[in-house]
């Protein structure tokens, strides 16, 4: 089902016009009212008048996460405070969150967008939706929320976690699309299996999957245990949440809500626009935000544009499934993790070193686990073990409420870790996905 077909099967050309005029009158907005904008437009003597066409948008200066950083929490907002009705926010790279605002019009164009993404699979009002994903400052759960009710499905707002609950809903409330990170929905089928569910039995027929990177190897995986049809979708806190793409019943590709959020492919290296159909970095304009919209941000992820019609009938374009990221966030039971956190975390614990080892496993039950290593100071292991006992859980504890991951510490002693001549190795991650 096209949720939107005014929107989603537009004519290019109009599209375009509508992506300008939106454009043009973003950048009117940051340059009058975000004052690191107001700078950046200087730094590359460019002002509003110099945006005449969708392609002019190369003129405009790129936004990274570190901007966001710098400017946490509110410096990037664009409108006054009374007009801003929510707030998300993930990890950033060391310590201080991304934050996302978002004022009333935000939340309608999230609605919108995931309205089309869950009718991209086929979501209709008469499906109940068992919305899987975290409820709270990540997007996810609210983001699905806001899509269901806004194409009049049922929601059961379930969260993440709780495993005998969620599949006892699954079973009693006759679910029909599941959301959910892809992993967590082997976990349940996992669990379901233990528990002598017959999932292929059950109502459960379509899944939206995403924050986290899957294959299709997962999505084969997923649709047999649970005789369904799985789409990929994909978003960021920073843009909106999950709704930035997704994909229809063809499943070949992601479409991009591009008359919403204006997508281009860059070289990360020289940050030069690609031609369509390479492979770069994705950045996205948020054309029609008014809380915190970003000129030309650098998601770091992967992918490259697929612009051959769909026989959807949509006319948007498509981005691949990701094929990875140009930095080394980890993503860890959809959790955004950066190893710079952790190490940000250790300089201030008393006792350890500056060396540590992540290592990131899929166990059998296809949830994530971590051991991270850290080496302590070589007192420590002279001391009797109830002090190295009381730091490890006091790390965990501090990696806990740093991260908002659980992970397994394991202390080891000075120079037990390799040493590179390069750039250190951080990071195992032994996930096969
Ligand atoms: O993960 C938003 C979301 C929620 C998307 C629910 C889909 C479903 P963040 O926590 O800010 O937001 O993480 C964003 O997760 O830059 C990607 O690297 C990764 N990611 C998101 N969707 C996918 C996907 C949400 N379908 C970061 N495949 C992004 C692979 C994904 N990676």
């Amino acid at each position: 089902m096209i949720f939107n077909p005014e929107y989603e099967c537009m004519d290019g050309q109009a599209r375009k016009k509508l992506q300008l005029a939106a454009l043009k009158n973003l950048v009117e907005t940051v340059y009058s009212k975000v004052p690191f904008y107001r700078k950046k437009f200087e730094e590359a003597k460019i002002t509003p008048r110099d945006i005449h066409s969708i392609e002019d948008i190369q003129k405009l200066p790129f936004t990274t996460k570190d901007d966001l950083r710098d400017n946490y929490p509110y410096g990037l907002r664009a409108c006054p405070q009374d007009r801003i009705v929510e707030v998300h926010m993930s990890s950033g790279t060391t310590g201080k969150p991304v934050v996302n605002e978002y004022t009333i019009k935000d939340v309608d164009i999230w609605r919108q967008a995931m309205a089309r993404t869950l009718a991209g699979a086929g979501c209709t009002k008469d499906d109940i939706v068992q919305n899987c994903y975290g409820y709270g400052l990540f997007t996810g759960g609210a983001g699905a929320h806001y899509g269901a009710l806004t194409i009049g499905a049922e929601v059961l707002p379930m969260s993440s976690g709780n495993t005998e609950r969620q599949l006892m809903v699954l079973r009693d409330f006759g679910s029909t699309l599941l959301t959910s990170t892809p992993s967590y929905a082997l976990y349940l089928a996992e669990e379901a299996a233990e528990a002598g569910i017959d999932l292929r039995g059950l109502p459960i027929s379509k899944g939206c999957f995403g924050a986290e990177p899957w294959s299709e190897n997962m999505r084969g995986q997923i649709e047999s245990r649970y005789n369904m049809k799985a789409y990929d979708i994909y978003g960021l806190t920073e843009i909106i949440g999950p709704g930035v793409a997704f994909e229809c019943e063809a499943q070949h590709g992601l479409h991009v809500n591009e008359d919403m959020f204006y997508p281009e492919i860059i070289d990360p290296a020289t940050g030069k626009t690609l031609p369509i159909g390479e492979k770069g970095e994705l950045v996205f304009t948020t054309i029609t935000r008014e809380g915190t919209p970003l000129l030309r941000y650098r998601t770091r992820d992967i992918t490259c544009f697929i612009n051959e019609p769909c026989s959807c009938g949509r006319t948007t374009i498509r981005m691949h499934r990701l094929f990875g990221r140009t930095d080394d966030m980890l993503i860890i039971r959809g959790v955004n993790v950066f190893p710079s956190q952790i190490e940000h975390a250790l300089i201030e614990i008393e006792g350890t070193e500056p060396q540590y080892l992540i290592i990131v496993n899929r166990g059998e039950s296809h949830l994530d686990e971590v051991e991270l290593q850290v080496e302590v100071k070589k007192e420590l292991f002279s001391d009797e073990t109830r002090g190295l006992e009381n730091l490890r859980s006091r790390i965990e504890q501090i990696m806990k409420s740093k991260l908002q991951i659980s992970l397994k510490v394991k202390l080891v002693e000075p120079k037990t870790i390799e040493r590179s001549i390069g750039k250190a190795k951080r990071v195992i991650d032994n996930r096969v996905i």
